[in-house]
């Protein structure tokens, strides 16, 4: 039974581009974690049975990616009591406006936190993840301290030419 804190779950493989921000994210922060492609429509029966197989390994955090009318997310969330975070995919034909309001327009009772689009939600969704994971785990909130401040230094060294 390998050892899991994060489920990064992404409705299709055209999704992983997007996603590997968060992989990588999460893999620069040593989180235990793993990426699968379950849908809500197309492999609803898959998804339910991952949700439970991952709450059993200790998933503390659920990410959902999606696309166009974006429910996975909201599926996920109302099958666990554990966290979800949710990143809307840049569709074509709406460049992620469909995937963001489907996402973030839960009726009230069954929260799914929201980031933003594409890769900048991705990287956040595993940003937060890391932050929740750090409020019981020092070592890694003293990681999430060290990131921040190599991100300020950064900006203080810029020089405009
Ligand atoms: C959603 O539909 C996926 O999350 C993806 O963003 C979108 C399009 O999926 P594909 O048609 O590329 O498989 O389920």
């Amino acid at each position: 039974m390998d050892k899991l804190l994060v489920a990064v779950i992404m409705g299709s493989k055209s999704d992983w581009e997007t996603m590997r921000s968060a992989d990588e994210t999460l893999t620069r922060f040593d989180v235990a974690h793993e990426c699968k492609v379950l849908s809500a429509h197309r492999t609803p029966g898959a998804l339910s049975d991952y949700i439970a197989d991952a709450e059993r390994r200790g998933a503390e955090v659920f990410i959902a990616a999606a696309g166009g009318a974006a429910h996975l997310a909201g599926v996920i969330a109302a099958q666990t009591l554990v966290p979800v975070l949710g990143v809307p995919m840049e569709s074509q034909s709406l460049k992620g406006l469909d995937s963001l309001l489907s996402m973030v327009q839960m009726p009230g009772g069954i929260p799914v936190g929201t980031l933003a689009i594409g890769k900048a939600g991705a990287t956040n969704a595993a940003l937060l993840a890391v932050a929740i994971l750090a409020n019981t785990r020092p070592e890694l909130r003293e990681k999430l301290q060290q990131f921040r401040d190599e991100q300020a230094q950064k900006v203080l060294n810029e020089t405009l030419t």
